[in-house]
């Protein structure tokens, strides 16, 4: 079977869940401790498409850093990336049309899957609450702590990768 290798990134604010997704993708884990991502850590998964399987190399940048001021080189060569947003926090998401347009500037042409995570916090009522708030209809809501949707969203990008090659 043909075997590729993709780059992706985590991207969105401080603290919205980037790390725990992919710890939960990867390792099949949730922590409650928040651990600061120092710098940049590099894991990887490989997940099967229909002819295809797929080495992902996925990035995940210091909670601490704002948007502009991570490095160019963390979007280099870049296929896809992951933008996270807590729906639990008005904050995370309301800047989320300038941090889209910030990213697509940056990487023009390359798939981007929007993500609401913690979902497991809210009732049926306040996400729907939370989606009139929101400026763009997401692509997953997801959960990093019971595991809700988490595959879909790194099987998505991966086709979505496929698809404009
Ligand atoms: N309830 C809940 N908490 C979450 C979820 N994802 C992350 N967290 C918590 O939110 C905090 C920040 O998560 P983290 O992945 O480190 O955020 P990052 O800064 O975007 O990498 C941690 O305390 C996590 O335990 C989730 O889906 N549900
Ligand atoms: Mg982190």
């Amino acid at each position: 079977m043909q075997s590729v290798s993709k780059k992706i990134i985590l991207s969105g604010r401080f603290c919205v869940g980037k790390t725990s997704l992919i710890s939960r993708f990867v390792y099949q884990r949730f922590a409650f401790t928040y651990q600061t991502t120092l710098g940049v850590r590099i894991d990887r998964k490989t997940v099967q498409l229909d002819n295809l399987s797929m080495n992902m190399i996925i990035w995940d940048v210091g909670g601490e850093q704002t948007q502009s001021r991570i490095p160019d080189s963390y979007y280099l060569g870049s296929s896809g990336v992951i933008y996270v947003f807590d729906t639990t926090s008005p904050d995370s998401f309301l800047q989320i049309t300038d941090d889209l347009t910030y990213i697509k500037n940056k990487l023009p042409q390359v798939p981007i899957i929007t993500v609401g995570n913690k979902v497991d916090l809210l009732d049926e009522a306040t996400l729907a609450e939370m989606k009139k708030m929101l400026p763009i209809t997401a692509d997953f809501y997801a959960s990093a702590l019971d595991g809700t949707n988490v595959e879909n969203i790194f099987l998505k990008l991966a086709e979505s990768i496929i698809n404009v090659n």
